[in-house]
């Protein structure tokens, strides 16, 4: 079987590679000549455990290789992003039009069309199937067109995509079936088929999920630093209810999914969709609120420096894409305050090294869950920094005995 991939990127890269791992012979199709070129050679643009070692070995079985064309292949799946539109919060599918356009002239009868990308509900049937039926392909009898959401973790994308049940949903019963078989050939969690606004609907809906709950916890510990209760201790406590999962606050929520795919359901319905759109605003405003309370610890200190540790918004990657930790860089700067940024995950110019970020620092702010974070050189901060104080709002810092170094997090935010 042949597989063309459009979008090499966080989800395209790893399906590839584990299609060509599994016998496929696979193009993955990137708009980026660069990305292309590096791919060929074995470099990879992104970070995901396990992924340079399992391109190297599909590149030396000479079943993978990488192009900013595609080719006639069986198979088209397409892995671009979709992000929302600025003035109304919907599904811009752009990206995703423009990658439907550039197989055309590759296609044939018979051959399996998939979207992976997150899309709003309704988006296959109105906006994507009429793009091949004007080509001249009658889906369902000649093209087999249908959405199959990817639901992985980064960080964990090569065992989930692998183990995560899948959802597979077509334009007609024969559209599932056909891209069900495609899946079959690596994934060992359940196939489940259904239709393609189904599917459309059940993605976006888990990830809103998440968003409504981590707003629950963020609310709470607003509401506990208020009126001075501890907010970790009543999660931990709630949660040993059986039937309890309360989700862990933090700085807000970042990353290209959760943050993004409650607008798609809100802007088809605004008027029903209130709690997606209040979760949203909450998750929204933990920057600002991290900011006010860095302030307020700070108390009167004249001229602060203060050391930001982590910036991606998720542990132990690089990953910046819509990130709290950037925003509340950029909020602090703002405010005119002397900010060292340190990320071991990410590089760049705005960066520093740890020692850099801390020397003078009045207060050190934790804002990814990078392992690294989880035994800080307590010696060398008390040391460096003029106040040893951290403001730890991922709870993530283990270790606070034998120290003089202050240690606030939402369980002791008042
Ligand atoms: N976060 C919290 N509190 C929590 C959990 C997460 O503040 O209790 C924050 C994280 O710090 C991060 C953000 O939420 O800033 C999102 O992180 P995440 O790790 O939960 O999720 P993503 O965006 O990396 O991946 C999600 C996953 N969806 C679900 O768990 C329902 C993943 O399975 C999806 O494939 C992915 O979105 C996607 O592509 O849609």
């Amino acid at each position: 079987m042949k597989v063309c991939i459009i979008g090499q990127g966080y989800i395209g890269l790893p399906t590839a590679v584990l299609f060509a791992n599994n016998s496929c012979e696979v193009l993955g199709v990137d708009i980026n000549p660069k990305i292309v070129e590096n791919l060929n050679e074995g470099k990879l643009h992104i970070e995901e455990p396990g992924l340079k070692e399992k391109l190297k070995i599909a590149i030396d079985n000479k079943n993978y290789s990488a192009s900013t064309t595609p080719e006639k292949s069986d198979v088209f799946i397409i892995t671009v992003p979709t992000p929302s539109n600025i003035e109304d919060l919907s599904c811009d599918l752009s990206y995703v039009i423009s990658a439907c356009e550039s197989i055309i002239p590759y296609l044939e009868k018979e051959n399996i069309v998939i979207i992976e990308s997150t899309i709003a509900p309704m988006s296959t049937d109105n906006i994507i199937k009429p793009i091949f039926e004007k080509a001249g392909f009658e889906i369902g009898k000649d093209l087999y067109l249908s959405h199959c959401p990817e639901r992985v973790l980064p960080g964990k994308i090569m065992e989930e995509l692998i183990n995560n049940d899948r959802i597979v949903g077509g334009i007609t019963p024969r559209c599932s079936d056909k891209a069900a078989n495609v899946y079959k050939t690596f994934v060992k969690g359940k196939i489940m088929k259904t239709e393609a606004k189904t599917a459309e609907m059940s993605k976006c809906m888990e990830n809103t999920f998440r968003d409504v709950n981590i707003a629950l916890a963020n609310e709470l510990t607003k509401i506990c630093s208020k009126i001075g209760v501890n907010a970790l201790d009543v999660i931990d406590l709630a949660n040993k209810h059986p039937r309890v999962n309360i989700h862990s606050p933090g700085p807000g929520v970042g990353g290209h999914c959760l943050a993004i795919d409650p607008y798609f359901i809100y802007a088809l319905a605004p008027e029903e969709a209130k709690m997606i759109k209040l979760a949203r605003d909450t998750n929204d405003s933990m920057p600002q609120f991290v900011v006010d309370k860095t302030k307020e610890l700070l108390n009167d200190i004249e001229n602060p420096k203060i050391a930001i540790l982590g910036v991606a918004y998720k542990g132990n990657t690089g990953d910046t894409r819509e990130s709290p930790g950037v925003i509340v860089c950029h909020l602090l700067k703002e405010e005119g305050f002397n900010i060292g940024i340190h990320d071991p995950h990410v590089d760049g110019e705005n960066y520093c090294s740890f020692e850099e970020a801390i020397e003078n620092a009045d207060i050190c702010l934790i804002l990814s869950d990078h392992d690294e974070f989880k035994n800080l050189d307590f010696n060398l901060m008390n040391e460096n920094m003029r106040n040893p104080i951290i403001f730890d709002t991922k709870n993530i810092v283990e270790n606070i005995s034998n120290n003089n170094i202050k240690i606030i997090n939402y369980g002791n935010l008042s």
